[in-house]
């Protein structure tokens, strides 16, 4: 049986990871590393918890030696790389967390793996997913391909770019069995709702103000999480070694386009007469450093691997929109406890 170490996988992205891995390879162990910061829910996976080839794990991976002790005791097959700090704004409000679980937290992981496992480093697989983030910033045409030169601009893609880079780094200087992807903005269940589609629908349904950044004009690419969690199946066992896989869902939105098409759905949805949220748009002072653009070209992992997307826009955002309306349960348990604060903190200068 396969061990597979699976890091993040209590949060958005992993928790769907998590989801297909268990249920597709019956033959591998998967654990999931997971801090449970605020970020981390263990409802997201409550369905496969039971499951004899699933571990939860609660750990930090910024704990030198207990990440080093984990990898001793367990002897992974191989690692998919997924736990972060992964907002924006906090990162902008509190760099320091990023600096130590992005960049900290992802050498503990590279030091672990080379650590133990030495002279099979070549063929262990260690997996880091990234953000299209790295990148920088597009102007109103083109698209990052894997070799456009990194320019981040916030601190959270700061800190992922110098992640990717090290984990570059081990594959040059110590040979690991490397592979990297970079990804647009994902959209699905279980996102949280600080991020702007499930913030903006938990404040549909309270009636309260959708704060769009500065006039709204920033372009996003948007995927479906299940379509980003087959891509990652797909590097992981299929990606060539040392290499970066760009993935995206060639679907790009302008911010304020996208919030009139989720207040229609949204209002449809709770059968409020067209256009009722509307009024609840307010523009708010802009993101500082706000990248204008972002656009990925995923024609290499199209042509070596055949992934692309498979969810229809229409169809992935009204199962989106309509999977929060139903679970309204989960949208107040993680909106409870220190959420109040951090939106108080957040929203009320701006
Ligand atoms: P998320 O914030 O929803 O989840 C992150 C998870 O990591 C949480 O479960 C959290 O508890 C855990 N975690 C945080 N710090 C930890 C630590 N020190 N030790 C152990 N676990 C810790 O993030 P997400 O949106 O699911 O993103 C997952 C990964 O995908 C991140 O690396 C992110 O950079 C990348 N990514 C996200 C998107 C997106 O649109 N959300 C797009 C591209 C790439
Ligand atoms: O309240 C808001 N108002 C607003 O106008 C929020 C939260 C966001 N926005 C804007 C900022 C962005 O242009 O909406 C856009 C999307 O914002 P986020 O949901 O915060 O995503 P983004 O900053 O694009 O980053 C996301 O995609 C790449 C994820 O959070 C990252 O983890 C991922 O790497």
């Amino acid at each position: 049986m396969k061990k597979i170490l699976i890091t993040g996988g209590a949060g958005f992205i992993g928790s769907h990871l998590v989801h297909l891995m268990v249920r597709k390879y019956p033959n591998y162990h998967i654990y999931n590393l997971d801090k449970l910061t605020y970020a981390g829910n263990l409802e997201n996976l409550k369905d496969i918890e039971k499951e004899s080839n699933y571990t939860f794990i609660k750990g930090d991976i910024v704990d030198e030696n207990f990440i080093n002790e984990l990898f001793a005791e367990h002897n992974f097959d191989g690692l998919i790389h997924l736990a972060a700090e992964s907002h924006v704004d906090r990162s902008i409000h509190s760099p320091l967390e990023f600096i130590y679980t992005n960049i900290v937290g992802t050498v503990n992981l590279l030091n672990a793996a080379r650590n133990t496992w030495k002279e099979d480093m070549g063929n262990k697989r260690f997996y880091h997913v990234s953000t299209d983030e790295v990148y920088g910033s597009l102007g109103e045409t083109g698209a990052f391909v894997e070799t456009t030169p990194y320019d981040p601009h916030s601190p959270y893609s700061a800190s992922k770019a110098s992640s990717d880079h090290l984990v570059r780094a081990y594959h040059d200087t110590y040979g690991l069995n490397i592979v990297i992807s970079n990804c647009s903005n994902n959209y699905g269940p279980y996102q949280f709702p600080e991020k702007l589609i499930p913030l903006f629908i938990n404040n549909i349904l309270h009636n309260r103000p959708l704060p769009v950044y500065g006039k709204g004009i920033n372009v996003r690419d948007w995927l479906y999480v299940e379509d980003h969690v087959k891509a990652i199946d797909l590097i992981y066992h299929q990606g060539r070694k040392g290499e970066t896989y760009n993935i995206g869902g060639n679907n790009e939105w302008k911010n304020i386009d996208l919030i009139h098409q989720l207040i229609a759905i949204t209002d449809e949805l709770l059968q409020r007469p067209k256009g009722t949220s509307t009024q609840l748009i307010t523009f708010v002072s802009d993101r500082k450093g706000h990248d204008l653009r972002y656009a990925i070209d995923a024609s290499k992992i199209k042509n070596e691997l055949g992934w692309q997307p498979s969810v229809q826009f229409d169809e992935g955002f009204r199962t989106t929109v309509k999977w929060y309306l139903d679970n309204e349960d989960w949208l107040k348990n993680v909106t409870s406890g220190n959420y109040q604060k951090y939106y108080e903190e957040m929203y009320s200068n701006r």
